[in-house]
C-alpha cells in the first residue's frame, strides 16, 4: 500500500488540480459567468483526489453534488466535455442537457448524478448489484456527504450490499455541515461507527490527508474486489465555503459559524498546503516542482473553460431526446 515517488507526485498533482478547479469554478460563478449551480469543495480536496487514486480506470464511481469537475476529471472523463458540460453546451459529456448537476459519463464508469440528496447510495448498490449479477471483477465507489448519511436509503444500501456481499465501498465525506446544519447536531456518533451494524468494516479517518485518504480507500477496493463485500468509510475535513457559491451572501444576517472559525481551519488544516509541506520535507518535492504543478494545473482549466465558452449551444429541439426513450 505504500506509494511510490512518482505515485506521490501525481497524488501532488491531483490535489493541486483540485484546487485549481474549485477556485475557477467559484471565480466564474462571481463573475456571472458561469450561470449555474456551483458546490465549492475548497478544503475537501483531500477526498474524491485521494479515493477515486485507489480505483482502476474500468471501476464505478457514483459521486455527490460537491466536488463535481475534478472527480469526473479524475476518474477519466475528459476535462473539455466536462466543463462544456458545465457551460451546458452541445459537446459536453451529457450534450448540455445535464450541466453540472446532472452528469454522466458511462463510458468512464460514472454512473451519474442527481439533486436527490441521498439517492445516490441505492444507485451505487445498483451497479454493484449488476456487478456481482455479471461476475465482473470490478468495484464501485460511492462518495456521499455526512448529510446525505442520515436518509433512510444509507441503511437500506449498506443493509443490502452487507448482506449480498456486494463489492461498493461507501465513501462518506464529512464535512462537518448539511448546508448550514452542523454534522454534529445531526449524529450522536462517529458516521464510520455505524459499520459494525452491518457486520462491514468502518473506519473515520483524517480527510485533510491524501495519502490516509488513498490507502483506507484502497484497502477497501482491494477488499471488495476479493468478493469480501463492502465498507464504509468516513472521512472528516472542513468545507471552506458557503454550501452553494454565493448562498452565505444571502445569510449574512443569520450566520451559522464565525468567520474565525473557517480562518483558523484554512490556517491549520489546508489538505493541500500540509501534502506539499510533507513532501517538501521528504525531499520529493522542490520549489520549481510547486511552480509547474500550478502553473500546468491552471492552464489545463483555463483550457477548458475556453473550450466550453466556445462551444456551440445545443438545439432546443434536441433537449428532451435523451430523457425517455426515442423508439
Ligand atoms: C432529498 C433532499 N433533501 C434535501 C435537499 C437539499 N439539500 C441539498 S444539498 C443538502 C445538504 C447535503 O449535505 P451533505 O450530504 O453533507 O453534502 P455536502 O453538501 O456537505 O457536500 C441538502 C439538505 C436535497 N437536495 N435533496
Ligand atoms: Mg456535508
Amino acid at each position: 500500500m505504500e506509494l511510490s515517488k512518482e505515485q506521490l507526485l501525481e497524488l501532488y498533482e491531483h490535489i493541486v488540480f483540485a484546487r485549481v478547479c474549485e477556485d475557477k469554478l467559484v471565480a466564474g460563478v462571481r463573475s456571472g459567468e458561469i450561470a449555474t449551480y456551483v458546490h465549492p469543495a475548497q478544503g475537501e480536496e483531500a477526498n474524491a483526489a485521494g479515493a477515486i487514486y485507489a480505483l482502476r480506470p474500468d471501476d464505478y464511481a457514483v459521486v455527490p453534488h460537491r466536488p463535481q469537475v475534478s472527480s469526473y476529471y479524475f476518474k477519466g472523463s475528459d476535462l473539455n466535455k466536462i466543463m462544456a458540460e458545465v457551460y451546458g453546451k452541445k459537446t459536453g459529456v451529457c450534450k448540455g442537457n445535464g450541466g453540472i448537476m446532472h452528469m454522466a459519463d458511462y463510458e468512464h464508469g460514472l454512473m451519474g448524478a442527481l439533486g436527490m440528496i441521498g439517492y445516490n447510495l441505492p444507485l451505487a448498490t445498483g451497479v454493484a448489484i449488476a456487478v456481482k449479477i455479471r461476475g465482473e471483477d470490478k468495484v464501485v465507489l460511492n462518495i456521499f456527504g455526512d448529510g446525505a448519511s442520515g436518509q433512510g436509503t444509507f441503511h437500506e444500501s449498506l443493509n443490502m450490499a452487507s448482506v449480498w456481499k456486494l463489492p461498493i465501498v461507501f465513501f462518506c465525506v464529512n464535512n462537518q455541515f448539511a448546508i448550514t446544519t452542523r454534522s454534529k447536531d445531526s449524529f450522536p456518533k462517529a458516521i464510520g461507527d455505524r459499520a459494525s451494524a452491518y457486520g462491514i468494516p468502518g473506519c473515520t479517518i483524517d480527510g485533510n490527508d491524501i495519502v490516509a485518504v488513498y490507502q483506507a480507500t484502497k484497502e477497501a477496493v482491494d477488499r471488495a474486489r476479493r468478493g469480501e463485500g463492502p465498507s464504509l468509510i468516513e472521512t472528516l475535513c472542513y468545507r471552506w465555503r458557503a454550501h452553494a457559491e454565493g448562498l452565505d451572501d444571502m445569510l449574512t444576517d443569520r450566520p451559522y459559524r464565525s468567520e474565525e472559525e473557517v480562518a483558523e481551519q484554512q490556517r491549520k488544516n489546508d489538505p493541500v498546503i500540509l501534502f506539499r509541506d510533507k513532501l517538501v520535507a521528504q525531499g520529493i518535492l522542490t520549489q520549481a516542482k510547486i511552480d509547474e504543478v500550478a502553473e500546468q494545473a491552471s492552464k489545463k482549466m483555463d483550457d477548458a473553460i475556453e473550450f466550453g465558452k466556445k462551444a456551440p449551444y445545443p438545439d432546443p429541439k434536441e433537449m428532451v431526446k435523451d430523457v425517455f426513450g426515442t423508439s
